[in-house]
């Protein structure tokens, strides 16, 4: 039996206004397979620490296998917590999305990075580490000598995937969060795992173009668990729940059939919802559905490879809303290619929109994508200097346009629908008086 810490290093900065905060479901899957190979396994979240007590608490657990998750948003601090841990520990393992698409930037600080799903990878990591074997010899571990060693083949089975380790995460520290934020307490659940397409700007490095499935069964009995520890919502973190329609009635009938009562939200793509659908999930608790539309110009959207249309995204919406469910939709403006008249399109189209919610956000070309590779080094000197650190509305790339002419779109945007939603019958005429002027002040913005 090894001792193994697991750390999560998602620490808020003064910057970042986001207010979502969920348990993270990632190191929990790892944890448990851990676990359930006998291993005795601490999860330290940093969601609700600051940076130094993280580490103090890191350093006392005193754990012979130290993994530090990573993604976009955590390089920095991922690679904080190597340069400390570093030699107080037998094995320093990084793994998640961003050491997955970018293994070589872990290598000098860790010993080894996982790359993909973990879960088996780790047990038989942490196996080959008791035994003193070669650890690059497990599929999945990359190390210095050889950074470019894939990841480890998806998993097949999902049912065969131990149930995240929720009795290790922070829940009373989420549940409170949520009932204080948001009026109730919501955690995630993952039901199937990838997404079958291939937008231009998603960093899909973990589950690649794979898409599978768990049976319904098996994701109703998680859910069961997770409510059982006092959260009253969940939220499917699903890249598309909707794709499979048979998939969803299954669920939805799931639920009913044991009689649960608790309310949920997911991911849809807007090619992927009828109306019959949307009323079943309603029926079955589902209060809330998300869209990445992110464009409401037709031929950014084929710049963009979403494979969806501005006629399927105002139809989807239109049903789901019809159906008692709140809609929420995201948007990019300037993506790279458009012009201030896109942009527009897209403002007015998210405006005329049924919306309960609406994410606006400029583009981010995150590591691992083919938007990344397309704007190549024109990051900005902030981007550079911050570590690539993304934060609210803050300009990553030089996009050809100023922070400020980007900040004046979301603003518009926002403004547009909440003309709409609150004026009623007079919204019409408002609208026209607010966005003529406007539309000419984003063109004059540099
Ligand atoms: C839920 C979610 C969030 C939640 C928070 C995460 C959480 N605590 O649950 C919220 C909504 C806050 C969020 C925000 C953002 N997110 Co997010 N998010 C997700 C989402 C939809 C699900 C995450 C999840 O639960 N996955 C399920 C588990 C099973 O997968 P996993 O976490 O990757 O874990 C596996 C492996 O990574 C590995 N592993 C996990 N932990 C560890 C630890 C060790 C030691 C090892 C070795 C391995 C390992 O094994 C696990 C099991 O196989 C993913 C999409 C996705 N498909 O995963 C995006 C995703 C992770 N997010 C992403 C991004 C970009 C963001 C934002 C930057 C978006 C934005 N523009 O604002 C912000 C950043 C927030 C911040 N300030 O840091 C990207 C990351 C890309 C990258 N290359 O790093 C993803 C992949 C989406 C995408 N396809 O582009 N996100």
């Amino acid at each position: 039996m090894t001792s193994v810490l697991l750390v999560y290093p998602f620490f808020r900065g003064p910057r970042d206004r986001s207010r979502f905060r969920f348990p993270p479901l990632g190191p929990a899957y790892v944890a448990a397979g851990l676990r359930a190979a006998g291993h005795a396994v601490e999860l330290l979240d940093g969601t609700f620490l600051d940076r130094d007590d993280a580490l103090a608490q890191a350093l006392a657990a005193g754990a012979e296998v130290v993994g530090v998750y990573g993604m976009a948003t955590l390089r920095r601090d991922c690679l904080w917590f190597a340069e400390r841990l570093r030699g107080r520990c037998g094995l320093l393992v990084a793994g998640g999305p961003l050491p997955t698409c970018d293994p070589g930037a872990f290598l000098s600080q860790f010993d080894v990075v996982v790359r993909g799903e973990a879960e088996q990878t780790m047990v038989e990591l942490v196996a080959a580490y008791e035994a003193g074997a070669d650890l690059a010899a497990v599929a999945g571990v990359v190390r210095a000598a050889d950074p470019d060693a894939p990841p480890r083949p998806l998993a097949r089975d999902l049912d065969g995937i131990a149930f995240p380790a929720r009795d290790l995460l922070a829940n009373q520290r989420y549940i409170d969060y949520g009932r204080q934020k948001y009026g109730y307490a919501i955690t995630t659940v993952m039901s199937t795992r990838g997404c079958p397409f291939d937008c231009e700007f998603c960093s899909n490095v973990l589950f690649g173009g794979s898409y599978r499935e768990r049976s319904p069964g098996n994701v109703v009995d998680e859910i069961e668990q997770a409510l059982a520890l006092g959260y009253d919502r969940i939220s499917f973190a699903d890249d598309v729940f909707t794709l499979d329609r048979r998939r969803v009635a299954a669920i939805c009938e799931e639920i009913a059939r044991r009689g649960l009562r608790f309310l949920w939200e997911c991911l849809g793509r807007v090619d992927a919802l009828d109306y019959e659908t949307a009323r079943l999930m309603k029926d079955a608790g589902c209060f809330r559905i998300f869209f990445g539309i992110e464009s409401g110009n037709d031929a950014i959207l084929r710049l963009m490879n979403k494979q969806i249309t501005t006629a399927q995204a105002r139809s989807a919406v239109t049903a789901a809303h019809r159906a008692g469910l709140e809609v929420g939709a995201f948007f990019i403006v300037y993506y790279p290619g458009e012009t201030d008249d896109t942009v527009l399109d897209t403002l007015r189209f998210a405006g005329s929109l049924p919306l309960d919610y609406l994410g606006l956000t400029m583009p981010y070309p995150l590591p691992g994508t083919a938007l990344a590779d397309r704007v190549g080094e024109r990051h900005t000197r902030e981007w550079r200097q911050r570590g690539g650190l993304l934060s609210s509305h803050t300009l990553t790339y030089d996009a050809g346009v100023s922070a400020t002419k980007m900040r004046f779109a979301i603003f518009k945007g926002h403004a547009q629908l909440e003309l709409k939603r609150r004026l009623g019958r007079l919204a019409p005429v408002a609208l026209k008086l607010f966005e003529k002027p406007t539309d000419e002040v984003l063109r004059l913005l540099r």
